[in-house]
């Protein structure tokens, strides 16, 4: 039975003995092969990080630093977020008895998100700034009101999102050739790359993958080389224009001979219909891993094999569904009724 990565992958992680484990069982979500990379003649697996406890790849991170947090004696955690974090650091906090203060930008947080931190107890405080901004004020606050910052530049959040590479490994015996990571902040490639890097030097693997970080193109800093100002893009978790870890994402993507791509909000909202037709529903953020790759494989560019992680379950975010769906009408409880409203709409297969 699956433990809780803190248990999994202790040797590899910076937990003593004695450090109070708080834990959901997060981590050892579905690796999944799919259909999607069927018309470019490449694989495309799925590693299917929303099946986390809060929704999102980042609880992988917060076991770790609430842990660690704990075993510190602090008084409380602080945040800024996008909305992921926050849900997940709430949670977090509430488990292991902690305050929480969440700052968000005002604008921009998907509602499920707020909704989850707001259930879990969290102090909510929007801040009228985007995100950068609000993640210089958190930095700031956690020195002058004692708290515990949990972002990802705090080394715990990375040491644990490492874990996700290891799972990909353990699975497949072996790396895979390349793995495609939405990227915002960038701790997430980031820790994915360390994983790999330690699986090698522990001799679980012998040879690593290509890194590939995907951006939206109105939030692409890391694709144009320099910080963007005003982000914009419909995958509001990524929308971030000064990335905390740029230099751990450039690394990653020298060493491993990978490269940076920018996607379009349609070819990131495109990805996430495709992905909803393999069952499985990301939010947009999410999909831009395989909007990347299907952008790569257009241009001939592809790796043979690419594992997409997709970091956030699609409830966090009704708001960009329903704005492109057209609500259903109901009708009578008559099966002639139901007939004509079948015949109208075709059959999947
Ligand atoms: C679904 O919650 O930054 O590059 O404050 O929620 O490690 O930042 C979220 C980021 C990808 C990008 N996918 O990861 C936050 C936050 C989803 C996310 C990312 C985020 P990083």
């Amino acid at each position: 039975m699956w433990r809780g990565l803190i248990e999994e992958y202790r040797p590899f992680l910076p937990v003593e003995h004695a450090t109070p484990v708080i834990t959901m069982l997060e981590g050892g979500t579905p690796l999944l092969p799919s259909r999607l990379g069927t018309p470019y003649g490449i694989r495309i697996g799925v590693k299917y990080d929303a099946a986390n406890p809060t929704g999102s790849f980042k609880d992988r991170g917060m076991t770790v630093a609430v842990s660690k947090a704990l075993e510190a004696k602090a008084s409380g955690i602080i945040c800024a977020s996008t909305g992921n974090t926050a849900a997940s650091a709430a949670a977090y906090a509430a488990r292991a008895g902690f305050r929480c203060v969440v700052l968000l930008p005002a604008r921009g947080v998907a509602t499920s998100k707020l909704v989850q931190s707001l259930a879990s107890g969290a102090l909510i405080i929007p801040i009228r700034a985007p995100f950068d901004r609000v993640l210089r004020l958190a930095r700031q606050a956690a020195t002058r009101f004692g708290l515990t910052l949990v972002n990802s530049v705090n080394p715990h959040r990375l040491a644990g999102q490492k874990t996700v590479a290891f799972e990909i490994c353990d699975v497949l015996g072996r790396a895979p050739e390349a793995l495609a990571v939405p990227v915002g902040n960038a701790g997430n490639i980031t820790a994915c790359w360390l994983g790999f890097k330690d699986y090698r030097s522990a001799g679980r693997i012998d040879r690593l993958p290509r890194m590939i970080g995907v951006q939206a193109a109105g939030a692409a800093p890391l694709v144009r080389g320099r910080p963007v100002s005003q982000p914009r893009t419909v995958a509001s978790a990524i929308r971030i224009g000064r990335p905390a870890t740029w230099e751990g994402a450039v690394q990653a993507i020298a060493e491993s001979g990978g490269q940076f791509v920018a996607v379009s909000d349609d070819e990131i909202l495109q990805a996430q219909v495709a992905l909803a037709g393999e069952g499985l529903f990301v939010e947009p953020a999410s999909a831009a891993s395989v909007a990347g790759t299907f952008k790569l494989a257009r241009e001939g560019a592809a790796p043979s094999e690419v594992i997409c992680i997709l970091t956030g379950h699609g409830l966090k975010d009704p708001e960009v569904v329903l704005a492109r769906a057209t609500a259903p009408r109901s009708i009578p409880p008559t099966l002639d009724a139901l007939a004509s409203r079948l015949s109208g709409t075709p059959s999947r297969r």
